[in-house]
């Protein structure tokens, strides 16, 4: 399968310098290559997609809309918030193990995250990687550098934003930032390294538990993709949250953590309707829904709704919806795994799970996964 929708330019870093003069880095500054722009946000799929989720027997809108600008923002929000112990959990691991896990990587090697965001937590590997497979001779503009870093994500501000925060800090390591979807921006990457690069591995990492935001068949669709674009020897990293069930974890840490008390998720969550309404010129009045989010134990994960608070009707476009009261349109679920639970989908999908890392509440994991 092939997906790519922009030219391969020359990796030669140098020259690219040189013709953009934003990206000209200084003597200790590492180099940014420009920013490839792979993704198209499309209005067309935007307004189907939203339509078919209306009109399904269980109402549902596309999980990915949470994440317009305002939608990235609050997300950003909440990964700071005392309840949301998903991220600080994540941090306390790679706080103590970004060592050990870069330990495992080889020399050469290109740092792949999927879905970067504002890039924060990947500080921790960045410095294990500077420190362990760089050094002060080999600068990051030599166009054999083999210590990359390749943020992959479709919002192109924070792309340019944490490019440029790391630029100062990791200067042995080239920073390569990708616009576009996930696995369009793998086939792109790998074909890079399969062509300028044979002999170096690619390590990425998946933070934050967002696989948990697809159902388990979407993800085993999604492993055996990113499968058939790896290589014997690279490697996956893979953040999941734990369990209630195979794990001490309160119930009660998993419902605050998706029911803050400032509201901040509820925000997060009503923010699509205001996209809606704004991108695709509908009329829903957002003030008929509330916030709805609880864990569903016997499935093991989070479910978030819209749930209407009285009977009412809109349009999108030439359709109208009638909604009931207390009807809700699901917005996304977020599972939870068990060790079981990885091992299993690991195995069904070519991988691996070679060793997990885990923060001190055993609350969350980091686990090395091995093509095999
Ligand atoms: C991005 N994803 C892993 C978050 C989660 O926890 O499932 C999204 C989120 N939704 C509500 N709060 C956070």
């Amino acid at each position: 399968m092939t997906i790519i929708t922009a030219p391969v330019p020359p990796d030669i870093p140098t020259r690219l310098m040189q013709q953009n003069s934003i990206f000209a880095s200084r003597a200790h500054n590492a180099t940014i290559l420009p920013i490839i722009h792979l993704w198209h946000h499309k209005h067309e799929s935007f307004l189907h997609e939203v339509i078919d989720g209306l009109l399904a027997e269980q109402k549902f809108l596309p999980t990915k809309y949470l994440y317009d600008q305002h939608g990235s923002e609050l997300f950003e929000r909440i990964t700071a918030l005392p309840e949301y112990y998903l991220t600080r959990s994540e941090q306390e691991i790679l706080h103590l193990y970004a060592d050990d896990i870069i330990s495992h990587a080889h020399t050469k090697c290109w740092l792949v995250e999927l879905g970067s965001g504002s890039g924060k937590k990947t500080r921790r590997l960045l410095q294990a990687l500077q420190e362990q497979y760089t050094n002060v001779e080999h600068h990051a503009s030599s166009e054999y550098s083999s210590v990359r870093y390749v943020p992959i994500d479709i919002a192109g501000e924070f792309l340019a934003a944490s490019a440029q925060a790391f630029q100062h800090d990791f200067p042995n390591i080239l920073i390569h930032p990708i616009c576009a979807e996930f696995m369009q921006g793998m086939e792109y990457i790998a074909q890079q390294r399969n062509a300028h690069a044979p002999n170096t591995q690619l390590l990425v990492y998946f933070p934050g538990s967002t696989i948990g935001n697809l159902t388990h068949e979407e993800a085993r669709t999604f492993l055996r993709q990113l499968r058939s674009i790896l290589h014997l020897g690279d490697a996956f990293l893979l953040a999941t949250d734990i369990d209630t069930s195979s794990s001490g974890k309160p119930i009660d840490v998993l419902h605050y953590a998706y029911n803050d008390q400032h509201d901040v998720t509820a925000a997060f969550n009503l923010n699509i309707l205001h996209r809606i309404n704004r991108e695709l010129h509908a009329t829903i009045p957002v003030e008929a829904y509330q916030h709805c989010a609880y864990y569903n134990a016997a499935l093991s994960r989070i479910e978030m709704y819209l749930e209407s608070r009285y009977y009412h009707t809109f349009s999108v476009s030439t359709h109208t919806f009638s909604i009931a009261k207390g009807e809700r349109i699901r917005t996304e679920y977020s599972h939870k795994f068990s060790d079981s639970l990885l091992q299993h989908m690991a195995s069904q999908t070519g991988f691996i799970v070679k060793r997990s890392w885990y923060d001190t509440q055993r609350f969350f994991r980091l686990s090395w996964l091995s093509p095999c």
